[in-house]
């Protein structure tokens, strides 16, 4: 049976909004190019009949000439004919590199709203492209896949939501298509794969992250076309943005090319994260420490003392016992005490 590679979502040359140093965030961006390199060999590897691109290959309609050509460049090394499905960031405008430049010879863009099929002998591959930025027609409704071979679409959309802007793609529409597999792209966190009708269908969600917001662990599927198609992950990020949350300030071994956000939690007086960001910069590509410890317990059985420092420590818990928030109320104790203490104020 066909087998294929299922990707979506890469976002080539994205402006990322991670607020990431802008040293580390040109190197996440040259890893979404390692990573496209990575699916190709991938995709030669396992010998796929076809790598399907579910849409967003690009961040914007029109990147830059040697960002297309980079692209085009990779793709041309796939050893299998290549499907790229225009979504909301790279849709067709005239000026596309997809309707501009020249395509590697096994690479098909689809570039109408009208679903076009794509007939390789063994299997026929169905799919449409946005032609702006967003598409309300549901380009599913009355399709059916006319063909006794085994069919798979790849097409960008959206399955669960009200908004109509982004293609939306009803559950019905997917069981009346008669497909094998639908590829989708659009939701950045893949989603398992699940069936209406005899048609199985899924999100491949994005293979490299570009912030520390959605699932870690990225990757692609692998499709074998049968009744039903079944589908496997794997992991293709070449550089993971990984959080760690933990009492002890600490990274373990393996994160030496990821990005590692560390949330300090437990007990601590004081938690210089600066100077924790620096000692722990050989543990991984880029280190964010986020702070959130709570003061000692002892400290708090300071508010007995006959003190400044205790009759503070004493309002702040009556705040708390009232319901004041309690992050509040802790950040509160340790800007008050620094200060009582005649410290600098952490922070
Ligand atoms: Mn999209």
């Amino acid at each position: 049976m066909p087998k294929l590679l299922h990707t979506a979502d890469i976002h080539l040359d994205s402006p990322l909004q991670a607020g990431l140093p802008e040293s580390v965030a040109a190197a996440v961006r040259e890893g979404l190019f390692e990573t496209l390199a990575r699916l190709i060999e991938t995709a030669n590897d396992e010998r796929v009949d076809a790598m399907l691109i579910a849409g967003d290959l690009f961040d914007s309609p029109t990147p830059s000439r040697s960002v297309a050509e980079r692209a085009f460049e990779l793709l041309g090394r796939s050893n299998a004919p290549v499907f790229i499905s225009p979504g909301n960031h790279d849709y067709l405008l005239p000026r596309s590199p997809y309707l501009m430049l020249p395509l590697p010879e096994n690479v098909h863009v689809f570039r109408s709203e009208q679903i076009e099929a794509v007939d390789l002998g063994d299997f026929v591959v169905y799919g449409a492209g946005f032609r702006s930025s967003t598409v309300s027609r549901p380009m599913l409704d009355g399709f059916h896949a006319d063909t006794d071979k085994p069919s798979v679409m790849v097409i960008h959309g959206e399955t669960a939501t009200a908004s109509a802007q982004y293609h939306p793609i009803s559950t019905e529409s997917i069981a009346a298509s008669g497909l094998d597999y639908l590829a989708l792209g659009h939701i950045h966190n893949r989603s398992e794969p699940q069936t209406a009708g005899k048609t199985v269908y899924a999100y491949s969600g994005t293979p490299a992250n570009k912030s520390f917001r959605g699932t870690p662990g990225r990757g692609a599927y692998i499709v074998e076309l049968g009744r039903p198609s079944t589908v496997r992950f794997i992991p293709t990020d070449a550089r993971r943005f990984v959080t760690i949350e933990s009492d002890t300030p600490s990274i373990p071994d393996g994160y030496e090319r990821d990005l590692v956000r560390l949330i300090v939690t437990g007990e601590h007086e004081h938690l210089d994260t600066d100077a924790l960001e620096r000692e722990l910069a050989p543990r991984a590509f880029y280190v964010k420490v986020v702070d959130h410890t709570r003061l000692p317990m002892r400290i708090w059985q300071r508010a007995d003392e006959d003190t400044l420092a205790g009759a503070f420590l004493g309002a702040l818990q009556a705040e708390r016992e009232r319901g004041e928030d309690d992050e509040l109320v802790e950040l509160a104790a340790r800007f008050g005490l620094a200060a009582l203490d005649r410290e600098e104020a952490p922070l």
